[in-house]
C-alpha cells in the first residue's frame, strides 16, 4: 500500500516533473493508474503463466462496455478506502476521477454483459480472456438541445489510458481484398476480487503496415502519402452506435473480420509455442464463446487458418465446431445479421468461399439425417445470396445458448426451431447476471454495509447467494435502516443530476426510473403515455392520494433511428408541460437526463424506488438493468419478459408490479388479429393521451401534423402495406400499466410494507450475479477450471 503512493510519486515526478498534489485530475489519473499497473504486474504475469498451462476460454465480443476503471480496480484490490484517505491527506478528493470519461466501447446490455463476465471470471478464477476492438471513438456522447438528442464524439483516449499496455511485438497482419493492415494488441488487466488472479482483455487497434509512403511524399502527393495510414486506421475508428440492430456496412464487416482474424492468429501463435505444428489438440486446449453473431466470421477464419496448417476442409471444420460456442442475444428480426454475399465477396472473398463449403456441408449433413426438404430449406446458411450468421453460428458450434429461460424457450420454439429439432443436445440456457462488485459494493457502500452486518461478513462480494440470509432479518428496524439509506442515495442522485443536467429533483418524491437504450420494443413511449394519463387524471381531480413522483428517463437513441429520436423529444415535451404546470408540478415531475452511461447508471440504480422494465413480452432477451435495480432494492414495474420472469419467480410475484400481455397473449393477438384503432376509439382516455402526439399539445418542431410525432401516431394506429399498426402492443397494455403504476404509488405510501418488498428483492437477488452465470459457462460449456 505505502508502495502504491511511492510509485505514484515516482510516476508523477518522472512523467510530469510534479508533486502529487500539483497534478491535474488527468495527470493524477494516469499516474495512479500506472502505479496500480506496477503493483499488479507480478500477479498478472503469474496468472498468464498459469492459464498458459491449462485449457482456457476466450470471450470474443465486438463490444466491451467497461465503464470507469479507476474506482473498480482500487475496489477489487481492496485499497479504495486507503487510497482515498492517502489522497485526502494531500488535499485531493478522490472524486476528481469523475472528470475522467469511462471507456464506452459498447452500446448497451450486450457490451456491459461482456464487461461483467470478465469481472466475474477474474474473481472466480476462470481462465477466460476477452478479445475485442480498441475503438478510437466509443459510443457517442449525448446532449439534449431543445428536447432533441444531439451526438458528439467520445474521444475517451484524450486523457491517455493507463490501463492498457501496447504489445508491439505481438502485432499481426490481417488481409482484406486489396488491403493488408496491422493489428496491434492493447492488453488491459482484469483484476479479480479477493484473489490474486488477473485475466486479460486484449483489444486490437488497426494501423497501417507502412505508415507513410515516402515516394508519394517526394512526388508531392501528400494525400496519397498518408492514404494507407488513414484507410487502415478507419477500421477501428468508431463503434457502430446501433443497439439491437444489424447494419450491413462494409466497414462493419471489416471490423468484425479484423478482430476475429487477429485474435485467432494470436491464439494459434500461443498454441504453436506449446505444441509446435500439431494442431490436433487445438479444441482440447481452447474454447471460444461468440458473443452474438458479430464475431462469427471467426468460424470460416479458423477453418482457413487450419487449412493453411495442412488440414483438409472436413477436419478443419471439425476442430472449429469443437472450439466454438454461440450465445444468441436477440430474437428481433432487424438485429439478426444477414450479410449479402456480394458484399462479403467484395471484402473477404476467401472467407466467403469457406462459408460456401460450410453451407454445403450443412445441407449434406441434414440430408444424411433424413431432414425434410422444407425444413432443410429453412436452415440454409446461404439463402438467396444472403449469409444467415445465426444459422452459421448454430451449425458451427458445440453449444448454443439464450440469455434467460424465457428467451431460450423462444429460441427453441421459434427463432431456431428447426435447429433445435435436429440438434437438441446443443441448446442450453445461461441466464445473464451482473457483477455485485460494481453494482452493489462500489456504487452503494451504505447498503453494502447493512448487508454485511446482516449476513455476518462481506463474503457476499464473491458469493451472492449468501444474500438469502437477509430473509431472516427483515424486521422494522432493518426496513427503517434500508429506507434511510435509500433516502440518502436519492439525495445523492438529486445532487448529481443537478451537477450534470441542472435539474432540481425533489428527493422526497418517488423515483420511478427507466434507463436503457431507446428502442420501440422497450416501450419508453408507453411509459410516456402512462405519465400523460396520470397527468390528465390529476388535472381532472380524478386521482386521489397520489404520492408525488419523479419520472426519470435516460436513453441514447441510435443516430439514424428517427422514431427513437422522436420519442426522446416527446418525453422532453411532456417534461416541459408537467414540470411547469402549477396544478401538477408538486405532484409530478419528469426529467430526461442526458448522456446516460455506466457512470450515470452507478448513481441511478441505487436511488430508484421503482424499476421500469416495460418491453413487449417476448422481445427483451434478458435485460440486465432489471437485475441492478433489484439488487439495490427497487421492485420491478414490468412485463413478464426476459429475466423479469425469473426476478418475479425469485422474489415472489407479489413483490413486483407486473402488468400487461404475456407471451401467449401476444401470440394469440398476432394470430387472431389485433386492432389498436378499435381499442383507441373505444377508450376516450387512451384517445386523449395518444392524440397529444397530433393535437397541438406539443411541438415536435415539424409543421403541425407533418412532423415526427405524427409519424409516431401513425405507427400506432395506421395499418399500412409495409407495417402493421402498433407492433409493440402499447395500446393494448396501457390500461393495465396505468392501473399497476397507480397501485405501486398507493402502496409506496405504506413505507414499512413497501420497504419490506424492497428488502425481499435484495434477499432474493443472489441468482443474478454474473459469478453464477460465469460458473455455469465454465462448468457446462467451457469445461475449464474455476475457483474451488
Ligand atoms: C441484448 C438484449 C438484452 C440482453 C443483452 C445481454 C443485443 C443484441 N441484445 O435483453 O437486448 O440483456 O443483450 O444479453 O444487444
Amino acid at each position: 500500500m505505502g508502495n502504491i503512493m511511492e510509485k505514484l510519486e515516482l510516476t508523477a515526478q518522472s512523467m510530469y516533473c510534479k508533486k502529487i498534489e500539483e497534478l491535474t485530475p488527468a495527470e493524477l489519473h494516469y499516474s495512479l493508474g500506472k502505479a496500480v499497473m506496477g503493483e499488479i504486474a507480478g500477479n498478472w504475469e503469474a496468472s498468464k503463466i498459469k492459464h498458459d498451462s491449462e485449457r482456457r476460454a476466450y470471450y470474443f465480443s465486438a463490444e466491451f462496455l467497461m465503464g470507469r476503471m479507476m474506482y473498480n480496480n482500487l475496489y477489487c484490490l481492496g485499497i479504495l478506502e486507503d487510497v482515498t484517505k492517502l489522497l485526502k491527506k494531500k488535499g485531493i478528493d478522490i472524486n476528481v476521477f469523475e472528470d475522467i470519461d469511462d471507456a464506452a466501447l459498447g452500446n448497451g446490455g450486450l457490451g456491459r454483459l461482456a464487461a461483467c463476465f470478465l469481472d466475474s471470471a477474474a474473481t472466480q478464477e476462470v481462465p477466460l480472456d476477452g478479445y475485442g476492438i480498441r475503438y478510437k471513438y466509443g459510443l457517442f456522447k449525448q446532449l439534449i438541445e431543445n428536447g432533441y438528442q444531439v451526438e458528439t464524439a467520445d474521444n475517451w483516449q484524450r486523457f491517455e489510458d493507463p490501463w492498457c499496455n501496447r504489445v508491439e511485438d505481438e502485432a499481426v497482419t490481417v488481409s482484406f481484398k486489396g488491403q493488408t493492415v496491422k493489428a496491434v494488441p492493447y492488453d488491459m488487466a482484469v483484476i479479480g476480487c479477493k484473489t490474486t488472479n488477473i485475466n486479460t482483455l486484449r483489444l486490437w487497434q488497426a494501423e497501417a503496415v507502412n505508415d507513410f509512403d515516402f515516394t508519394a511524399f517526394n512526388n508531392t502527393e501528400y494525400n496519397n502519402a498518408v492514404q494507407e495510414k488513414n484507410d487502415a486506421e478507419n477500421i477501428t475508428k468508431v463503434l457502430y452506435p446501433n443497439d439491437n440492430k444489424y447494419e450491413g456496412k462494409v466497414l462493419r464487416l471489416k471490423q468484425q473480420y479484423f478482430f476475429c482474424s487477429a485474435s485467432l492468429q494470436d491464439i494459434m501463435r500461443r498454441y504453436k509455442k506449446k505444441h509446435g505444428n500439431d494442431f490436433s489438440f487445438f479444441a482440447k486446449e481452447n474454447t471460444i464463446q461468440l458473443n452474438d453473431t458479430h464475431p462469427v466470421s471467426c468460424v470460416p477464419e479458423l477453418v482457413r487458418l487450419l487449412m493453411n496448417e495442412g488440414f483438409n476442409f472436413d477436419d478443419a471444420f471439425e476442430i472449429a465446431r469443437k472450439t466454438f460456442n454461440y450465445t444468441n442475444h436477440t430474437v428481433l428480426g432487424e438485429a439478426l445479421e444477414k450479410w449479402p454475399a456480394d458484399l462479403m465477396t467484395q471484402v473477404i472473398p476467401e472467407i466467403y468461399h469457406i462459408i460456401c463449403l460450410i453451407a454445403n456441408k450443412c445441407q449434406e449433413e441434414l440430408t444424411a439425417k433424413g431432414v425434410h426438404e422444407d425444413t432443410k430449406a429453412k436452415m440454409r446458411i446461404i439463402d438467396g445470396n444472403v449469409v444467415h450468421m445465426a444459422r452459421l453460428a448454430t451449425y458451427a458450434s458445440t453449444y448454443v445458448n439464450g440469455v434467460a429461460e424465457l428467451h431460450t424457450e423462444i429460441l427453441k420454439a421459434d427463432v431456431l426451431k428447426e435447429w433445435y429439432q435436429v440438434y437438441p443436445e446443443r441448446f442450453q440456457n445461461k441466464t445473464n447476471g451482473i457483477t455485485q462488485r460494481r453494482w452493489l459494493g462500489l456504487c452503494n457502500p451504505e447498503l453494502s454495509a447493512l448487508i454485511t452486518e446482516k449476513v455476518g461478513s462481506d463474503a457476499w462480494l464473491t458469493d451472492l447467494s449468501l444474500l438469502e440470509k437477509l430473509n431472516d432479518s427483515i424486521d422494522t428496524r432493518t426496513i427503517t435502516k434500508f429506507n434511510n439509506i435509500k433516502k440518502k442515495k436519492k439525495q445523492q442522485l438529486a445532487d448529481y443530476i443537478k451537477k450534470m443536467d441542472g435539474y432540481d429533483v425533489n428527493p422526497d418524491s418517488i423515483y420511478d426510473i427507466q434507463v436503457k437504450r431507446l428502442h420501440e420494443y422497450k416501450r419508453q413511449l408507453l411509459n410516456a403515455f402512462s405519465i400523460m394519463t396520470i397527468y390528465f387524471r390529476l388535472k381532472d381531480k380524478k386521482l386521489k392520494n397520489w404520492t408525488p413522483t419523479t419520472f426519470i428517463f435516460g436513453a441514447k437513441a441510435a443516430p439514424g433511428y428517427a422514431r427513437a429520436k422522436a420519442i426522446i423529444k416527446y418525453i422532453n415535451e411532456i417534461a416541459k408541460l408537467v414540470n411547469n404546470d402549477p396544478e401538477t408540478k408538486d405532484l409530478l415531475q419528469v426529467y430526461f437526463i442526458s448522456n446516460y452511461n455506466v457512470s450515470y447508471a452507478e448513481k441511478i440504480v441505487v436511488a430508484a424506488d421503482l424499476s421500469e422494465q416495460t418491453s413487449t413480452a417476448g422481445l427483451e432477451a434478458s435485460g440486465t438493468g432489471n437485475m441492478k435495480f433489484m439488487l439495490n432494492g427497487a421492485p420491478t414495474l414490468g412485463t413478464l419478459d426476459g429475466a423479469n420472469v425469473e426476478i418475479a419467480e425469485c422474489a415472489g410475484i407479489e413483490n413486483e408490479y407486473i402488468f400487461g400481455a404475456k407471451v401467449e397473449d401476444i401470440e394469440r393477438m398476432k394470430k387472431e388479429g389485433y386492432h389498436p384503432k378499435a381499442l383507441y376509439d373505444a377508450n376516450p382516455e387512451i384517445k386523449r393521451v395518444v392524440d397529444t402526439l397530433i393535437d397541438g399539445t406539443f411541438d415536435d418542431g415539424g409543421a403541425q401534423g407533418e412532423g415526427s410525432f405524427k409519424e409516431l401516431h401513425d405507427s400506432l394506429l395506421k395499418d399500412s402495406s409495409w407495417q402493421k399498426a402498433d407492433n409493440y402492443f402499447l395500446i393494448y397494455d396501457l390500461p393495465d400499466y396505468v392501473d399497476t403504476k397507480i397501485r405501486a404509488n398507493t402502496e409506496y405510501a405504506n413505507r414499512k410494507e413497501f420497504g419490506k418488498k424492497c428488502l425481499i428483492n435484495i434477499a432474493n437477488a443472489g441468482k443474478f450475479s454474473s459469478d453464477r452465470t460465469i460458473l455455469q459457462y465454465a462448468k457446462e460449456i467451457w469445461h475449464t477450471s474455476y475457483k474451488k
